[in-house]
């Protein structure tokens, strides 16, 4: 079967890719090993946050503001709710440098941003504790997208707009030459340019094409708590993104008494995704339980854990390149636990790579020419 694209992994930026590529009148494929939106990958646990003053870069302010629009026009033609402006709050040290970029780049974009004292912050939000030497930035234009709805508006549109997508189908081989083929048992497809956006998947399918990715899959986990709706509820309650000196804690108000969400973004245990994952243990737990009893100490008990996946690079920026060893290849990939909130406008600027249009935004942060020391058939 002949497309203009294969897209590799149709989870939140192949199912975005596959929308904006569809809209442009191009055929296009996506197969994927599961069924989208499902719990193997990334894209699965109700929420997730999006904040435009962006702590881990300026560079990411125009992307973060043209994804938003992106997702509420999205909104728009399926009628659904994607999204909460519950503010996000960053909390950490006065002189920490997530929290100074995150004022630097509110201050550059003219983003709303209360920069608010620990004092302050308890008083706002009697759910939390903080210490003296903490501060917050609280971005009130944030806040939350639904993140399955996010995946299934986009396959809905993508097929309303002529996508062909191939569930339940592992990729078996990828072979490259002046166009891309790509195998699973039951089915051959070829096309012009292939999107490889497999998340965790995407090191060993690169490896399989001798692309030596310096990618690591990891084990994470998220929790939800029974939590008061009057302290912690969404009319409440801001989503947040604590930096503290050892660790980093990302969480989300009860949404329409689903419980209070927490994880911790630093750390993982490396895995090989084809893996079942261990299960939510007592030791994750017990982690989160940890900063609830120093931050959110009004929290109640574990409602339920679960698992997913993170994959990082080196940096913590993502990849999105093409292959100067098989120019028609893109890859997307290495979102390193912060990628979701992007997903409309990197689906948008996969689209134009593969149509040769232009691009508005500078995405050089993401090239892989910056992994020097790894060869990488670049
Ligand atoms: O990008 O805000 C974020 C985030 C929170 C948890 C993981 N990523």
């Amino acid at each position: 079967m002949k497309f203009d694209c294969i897209i590799v992994g149709a989870g939140s930026i192949g199912m975005a890719a596959a929308y904006f590529l569809a809209k442009a009148g191009k055929t296009v494929c996506c197969i994927d090993a599961y069924e989208p939106p499902h719990i193997n990958g990334s894209h699965h646990g109700e929420t997730r946050i999006i904040r435009y003053a962006y702590g881990e870069g300026e560079a990411y302010v125009p992307l973060a503001l043209r994804a938003a629009h992106l997702w509420e026009e999205l909104a728009a033609q399926v009628d659904e709710e994607l999204f909460l402006q519950t503010g996000v709050i960053n909390v950490g040290d006065h002189n920490n440098p997530f929290i100074q970029t995150v004022i630097e780049s509110a201050r550059k974009y003219e983003l709303p941003l209360e920069v608010l004292s620990s004092e302050e912050v308890m008083e706002r939000w009697p759910g939390i504790s903080l210490p003296d030497n903490m501060i917050a930035a609280f971005e009130p234009t944030s806040g939350i997208l639904k993140v399955e709805k996010c995946v299934e508006a986009y396959k809905t549109r993508a097929i309303e707009l002529g996508a062909s997508f191939y569930f339940n189908e592992p990729v078996r081989q990828i072979i490259t030459g002046d166009s891309v083929t790509v195998i699973t048992d039951t089915h051959t497809f070829t096309a012009e340019q292939c999107v490889i956006s497999s998340g965790a998947w995407t090191k060993q399918l690169l490896e399989s094409i001798d692309v030596p990715l310096p990618l690591s899959p990891i084990r994470k986990t998220f929790a939800w708590y029974e939590a008061d709706e009057q302290l912690y509820g969404d009319l409440a309650f801001p989503a947040f993104a604590f930096e503290l000196r050892d660790a980093c804690y990302y969480g989300f108000p009860s949404i329409d008494g689903a419980g209070y969400k927490i994880g911790r973004h630093d750390g993982g245990e490396p895995i090989n995704p084809d893996e079942v994952l261990d299960s939510f243990n007592e030791k994750d737990a017990g982690d989160l339980d940890n900063f609830i009893d120093d931050y959110m100490p009004h929290v109640g008990p574990l409602k339920e854990g679960r698992v997913c996946k993170y994959t990082m690079t080196p940096d913590e920026h993502f990849i999105i390149d093409r292959l100067s060893s098989s120019a028609n290849i893109i890859v997307a990939s290495g979102f390193s636990g912060h990628g979701f909130k992007f997903a409309s406008v990197i689906g948008e600027i996969i689209s134009q790579m593969i149509c040769g249009d232009e691009c508005q935004y500078d995405i050089d942060l993401f090239k892989l020419s910056r992994f020097k020391e790894v060869s990488l058939g670049v």
